[in-house]
């Protein structure tokens, strides 16, 4: 009885540290962060872009994933709040209306099949 004890106390261990192991495992369920995007970061236009595009580095969820684009005075140019193209679980998009030149801030905010949250912003600006 008292030999049984230790393999019963490394079943316990093994069990407390799986979900450890499960979530620094494999790279597709890392949390996503934007690989390039277009039009790209800082990117100065002389044509308006009407579709914004941000390629991630892991997959994310359509539900959670969100994408908007505002002008410098806080106005939303974009329509919708994003959306994930059909067949891509890692490219996040959203169209725009017509734009006329300055400032425009990109805001990106995704939960990744991991469930972790990241966000971000950029700019890109129309001469
Ligand atoms: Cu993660």
């Amino acid at each position: 009885m008292n030999r049984d004890l230790p393999r019963h106390r490394i079943r316990i261990i093994v069990a407390l540290f799986l979900p450890v192991v499960y979530l620094a495992g494999p790279p597709v369920f890392a949390h996503a962060f934007p690989e390039r995007s277009d039009p790209h970061v800082g990117a100065r236009l002389k044509v308006p872009p009407r579709l914004i595009t941000i390629w991630f580095d892991a997959g994310i969820e359509p539900v959670f994933s969100h994408l908007i684009v505002r002008s410098r005075q806080g106005q939303k140019v974009s329509i919708g709040n994003g959306f994930i193209p059909k067949g891509s679980h890692t490219i996040l998009e959203t169209r725009l209306r017509p734009i006329g030149p300055g400032v425009y801030f990109v805001y990106w905010s995704v939960i990744a099949f991991d469930g972790h949250h990241t966000e971000g912003r950029w700019y890109f600006r129309v001469r």
